[in-house]
C-alpha cells in the first residue's frame, strides 16, 4: 500500500507504528498460522553417538534401508554429532571456552557425519548440502535429487545461549526447528534404542527400566532422569508450529525406520504443543 504527497512516497504498514512488544496490537497481523513451505518433506535424523559412531555395521544397514526408501519419500537426511564433539568438549570445557565457542566445534562434526553418509548415497544422486543451502536452496535439490544429507546442528554459533556450559541446542533440536519451520510431514530420531524408558535402559538402573510409547512434551520437559534426547528439545517442541510429534526409533533394527515413515508406531511418539493449541 503506498501513498504520494508531493513528491514523497510514504509505505504503510500495519505495523510501522506500534511496539512489536504489544500483543494485542501484533496479534491481528501476526497472529495467523505460517504456511507449509515442504509439507510432503519427511526429516530424518541419524543419531551421531547412537549410528554413526558405531562406524560400518550400524551405518551401512541404515544406508541401505535409506536408499529403499528414496523412491516412497522425498528426504532431508540430518546427522547429529558423536564422540569426537564430546572429546572436544571435554577439552574445550577445561580450557574454559564459553558455550557459544562449543557450539560451532561441535557442530561441525554432526557435518562431517554428514558427509560421511551422503558418500554412501551418492550413487543415488544424494548429496550433502550447506546450512546456507538448506536455509535456501533446499526445494530445487529436492528436484533434482529424492534426498539431500544436512548437518542436524542449528546455526546458532556465538549467538547459542549461555544457558549450561555444553550447547543446549544440539542436533534433536537442529533438527526439531528445521523440520518445524519447513512444515515438514514428519521427523524421525534414529537411534540405538527402542524408544525413550522411564530411566537409561544402558545405565545402571537399566534393568527397571520401562519403554514409554507415547509422551507428551510436558512429561519429558519434567523427566528427572537422563533422557536419550536434547534437554532442550521439549523447551522447543511446546512452541511448534506445525509438527504434532516426533518418533524417536531404533536404527539398529532392520524395518523400523520404513515403518516409522510410513506412520506405523514402532518407537516412541513425543508430541507437540501442537495438539494442545
Ligand atoms: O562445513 O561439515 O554450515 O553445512 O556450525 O558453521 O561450525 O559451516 O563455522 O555452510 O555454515 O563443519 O564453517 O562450520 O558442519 O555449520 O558448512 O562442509 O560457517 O558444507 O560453511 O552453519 O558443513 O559446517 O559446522 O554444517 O554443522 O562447509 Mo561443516 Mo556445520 Mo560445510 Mo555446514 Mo559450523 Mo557452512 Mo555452518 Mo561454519
Ligand atoms: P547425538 O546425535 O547427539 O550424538 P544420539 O542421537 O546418537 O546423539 P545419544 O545421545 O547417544 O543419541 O542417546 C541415545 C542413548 O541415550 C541410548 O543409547 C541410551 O543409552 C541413552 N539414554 C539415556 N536415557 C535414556 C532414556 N530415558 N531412554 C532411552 N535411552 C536413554
Amino acid at each position: 500500500m503506498t501513498r504520494t504527497s508531493g513528491n514523497i512516497k510514504h509505505v504503510a504498514s500495519p505495523l510501522a507504528r506500534q511496539t512489536l512488544l504489544d500483543g494485542s496490537l501484533t496479534r491481528p497481523v501476526a497472529g495467523g498460522h505460517p504456511m507449509r513451505l515442504l509439507p510432503w518433506l519427511q526429516v530424518v535424523k541419524i543419531g551421531g553417538r547412537s549410528i554413526m559412531d558405531r562406524g560400518r555395521d550400524a551405518i551401512v544397514p541404515v544406508v541401505e534401508e535409506l536408499r529403499r526408501l528414496l523412491p516412497e519419500h522425498r528426504l532431508l537426511i540430518l546427522t547429529g554429532a558423536g564422540i569426537r564433539a564430546r572429546h572436544l568438549y571435554g577439552v574445550g570445557l577445561d580450557l574454559g571456552l564459553p558455550a557459544g565457542s562449543l557450539a560451532p566445534l561441535a557442530a561441525s562434526e554432526a557435518g562431517q557425519n554428514g558427509h560421511i553418509l551422503a558418500a554412501l548415497l551418492a550413487l543415488e544422486g544424494v548429496s550433502y548440502v550447506e546450512h546456507p543451502t538448506i536455509a535456501n536452496q533446499l526445494a530445487i535439490h529436492l528436484s533434482a535429487a529424492r534426498a539431500v544429507v544436512g548437518s542436524a546442528f542449528p546455526p546458532y554459533h556465538h549467538h547459542e545461549f549461555p544457558h549450561a556450559r555444553i550447547p543446549m541446542h544440539r542436533a534433536d533440536v537442529g533438527a526439531f526447528l528445521i523440520a518445524d519451520a519447513l512444515g515438514a510431514a514428519g521427523l524421525t530420531l534414529v537411534e540405538d534404542v527402542d524408544g525413550i524408558y522411564t530411566d537409561d535402559p544402558n545405565g545402571p538402573e537399566g534393568s527397571r527400566a520401562r519403554l514409554l510409547r507415547d509422551v507428551r512434551h510436558t512429561e519429558l520437559a519434567a523427566h528427572a532422569g537422563p533422557l536419550p534426547v536434547d534437554r532442550a528439545l521439549p523447551e522447543v517442541m511446546a512452541n511448534a508450529q506445525h509438527l504434532r510429534q516426533v518418533q524417536l526409533i531404533n536404527g539398529l533394527v532392520p524395518g523400523r525406520l520404513t515403518a516409522a515413515l510410513r506412520g506405523e508406531h514402532v518407537g516412541t511418539f513425543i508430541r507437540s504443543g501442537v495438539d494442545a493449541a
